[in-house]
């Protein structure tokens, strides 16, 4: 059958799933059984990485009631890890969907920014 391009929403598996399989390289910097947490290979701040859960939901718009537990876990896991990153100062936390929101890879996954002052809002 024809592979599915990553980037077709929904399509699968992602670039995130390697990473999580270790057949992708990555800087990890937190692992559960649930989610995991790496450096963004594009890092748009000083600090700047990335929580994703390991079951490959494709986007924040496709949740539902049954991830609710999961979605607090991962933002959890977030404020731990800026504060493991020395990021007393405050950081932004960024979930992008779909086209308007500029996603580019259909795996869900929080953004962590931080070390340095950020501008609002943002483009
Ligand atoms: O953001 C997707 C983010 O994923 C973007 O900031 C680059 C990052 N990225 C893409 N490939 C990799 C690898 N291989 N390692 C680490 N980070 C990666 P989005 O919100 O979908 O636009």
């Amino acid at each position: 059958r024809p592979s599915v391009p990553s980037r077709i929403p929904g399509g699968e598996p992602t670039i995130f799933s390697k990473i999580i399989a270790r057949s992708v390289p990555a800087t990890i910097l937190y692992e559960d059984e649930k989610c995991l947490v790496f450096r963004d290979v594009a890092p748009q701040a000083p600090v700047h990485f990335l929580v994703i859960p390991k079951r490959p939901i494709p986007r924040i718009s496709r949740v539902g009631p049954q991830d609710t537990e999961l979605l607090g876990h991962l933002l959890v896991v977030a404020a731990r890890t800026a504060q493991a990153e020395g990021l007393a100062d405050g950081y932004r936390l960024v979930i992008n969907d779909g086209k308007h929101g500029a996603q580019s890879v259909y795996h869900l996954h929080v953004h962590v920014l931080g070390g340095r002052q950020l501008g609002w809002p943002p483009g």
